[in-house]
């Protein structure tokens, strides 16, 4: 198609055509925007984070968030909510539920929220207690109710399963189960994922790794991201910038469109 003439240019229908079919194909990314776990538990519930050692106030979230969504024309748009049933592993109180291994750091009954222990399985699992948070159909699980909800935008539920956790928005802690994200993300040819929210060192953290890890060109929006503890928050900064992954502000992203 290119040079019809052989005069060494091409007019202007052809570069349309060669645009529009391959050259825009290829370089237009594709951008899907993921809120994780932007739950009522997390801001001002039994898990929230402004109690932890970081003290960042989770609705701060909201503004930023709320804001993109207004302004930049993403492809896809996901919602993730952490989802456990009563009964799940996680949940301080129902470490007596399950056998713990001898090489637990802590006794079952000196074993409080935020610490680590190991379950006996088989196989031992690492596990941090949190405090029971987002109890399926509650309260605590809800989306914040100022945050804005796109139409056409997908939900993702994740931590379902009482005996694994999951932090990743992809897959749980034990990558046994996969939720719909992948798939979704594939069938939509999304190249670039732009990802925010609660909490910035845990859920947020976990999700980035894999999405650049997959080879997502992954972009951590940080002011619309809080987290639990400040170690943790700098030590995914820096998994995300030695994993060629990008941290920026919403204003850089709006700035963009
Ligand atoms: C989360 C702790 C426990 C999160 C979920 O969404 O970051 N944190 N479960
Ligand atoms: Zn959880």
């Amino acid at each position: 198609v290119f040079d019809k003439n052989g005069d060494g240019f091409i007019d202007k229908e052809e570069f349309t055509f060669c645009w529009n079919h391959w050259i825009k194909v290829i370089v237009r990314p594709v951008s899907a925007f993921l809120i994780v776990d932007v739950q009522n538990d997390f801001i001002s519930g039994t898990l929230n984070i402004s109690k932890c050692n970081a003290q960042q106030d989770g609705s701060e979230v909201i503004e930023p968030i709320n804001r993109l969504l207004d302004t930049v024309p993403f492809d896809a748009v996901f919602y993730s909510l952490d989802w456990h049933p009563p009964d799940h592993v996680s949940f301080i109180d129902n470490v007596h539920m399950r056998e713990l291994h001898p090489s637990n750091p802590v006794p079952a009954d000196k074993a409080q929220a935020y610490d680590t222990v190991v379950f006996a399985g088989p196989p031992p699992m690492k596990q941090r207690l949190w405090p029971r948070h987002c109890v399926q159909d509650t309260w605590g699980a809800e989306l914040h109710k100022d945050l804005k909800i796109m139409d056409g935008a997908v939900k993702i539920y994740k931590g379902t399963n009482p005996e694994v956790d999951s932090y990743s928005v992809f897959w749980d802690n034990k990558k046994l189960t996969d939720t719909s994200l992948g798939n979704q993300l594939r069938l939509r040819g999304a190249t670039d994922i732009y990802i925010c929210g609660l909490a910035y060192d845990v859920c947020v953290g976990a999700t980035i790794a894999d999405a650049l890890a997959i080879g997502y060109r992954s972009i951590l929006i940080e002011d619309a991201s809080r987290g639990v503890d400040l170690a943790d928050i700098e030590k995914t900064k820096a998994t995300i910038v030695n994993n060629n992954g990008v941290i920026v502000n919403s204003d850089e992203v709006i700035a963009m469109v």
